[in-house]
C-alpha cells in the first residue's frame, strides 16, 4: 500500500477507443470500451481496489485527466491511443504527476505500420503490455495491485 494508503487506479483511454467493437475486429477483437472497463473493475475489487475510469479523444482532457490522479490514485493505466506515437504533453502529464503507471496497447502495435513501433510514453512507463488484447488491461491492474 502506498503511505497515503490509497487503493484507487486511474483508467485512461485516448482517441477511438471508444469505437472498439464495433469496427476493425481483425485488429481489435470484439471487445467494447465497456467491456474493458468492466474487466478493470473487476480485477481491481478481488484485489480490495477500485477504479477511475475516463475515456477522450481530445489530448488536453487527457492531461488533465492524468493530472486528477495526484492525490486521487495510486498508479495509472493508460492506453492513449494513436496520442501514445505524438504526444510530448501526455509523457509530460505522466512524468509529472509520479505514480506508477502501465502503458497498454491492444493490438502488437510492433507487428503493425512503423509509425506505431515508437511511444512517447514508455520511457515513463513502469511496464508496457502490448498485443494481449484486452487481457492487456487485466494484467496491468493486478501488475499496479501487487505493486502498490
Ligand atoms: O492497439 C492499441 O490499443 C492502440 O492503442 C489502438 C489505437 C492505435 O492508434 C494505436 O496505434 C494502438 C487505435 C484505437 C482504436 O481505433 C479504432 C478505430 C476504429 C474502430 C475500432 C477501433
Amino acid at each position: 500500500m502506498t503511505a497515503s494508503g490509497c487503493k484507487n487506479l486511474l483508467i485512461v483511454n485516448g482517441p477511438n477507443l471508444n469505437l472498439l467493437g464495433t469496427r476493425e475486429p481483425h485488429i481489435y477483437g470484439a471487445s467494447t470500451l465497456a467491456d474493458i472497463e468492466q474487466l478493470c473493475i473487476v480485477t481491481a475489487e478481488s484485489q480490495g481496489f477500485t477504479v477511475d475510469c475516463f475515456q477522450s479523444n481530445h489530448e488536453g482532457d487527457l492531461v488533465d485527466a492524468i493530472h486528477s490522479a495526484a492525490g486521487d490514485a495510486a498508479g495509472i493505466v493508460i492506453n492513449a491511443g494513436a496520442y501514445s506515437h505524438t504526444s510530448i504533453a501526455l509523457r509530460d502529464a505522466l512524468a509529472g504527476v509520479g505514480l506508477p503507471v502501465v502503458e497498454v496497447h491492444v493490438s502488437n502495435v510492433h507487428k503493425r505500420e512503423e509509425f506505431r513501433h515508437f511511444s512517447y510514453l514508455s520511457a515513463v512507463s513502469d511496464a508496457v503490455i502490448v498485443g494481449a488484447g484486452i487481457s492487456g488491461y487485466r494484467m496491468a491492474v493486478e501488475y499496479l495491485t501487487e505493486r502498490i
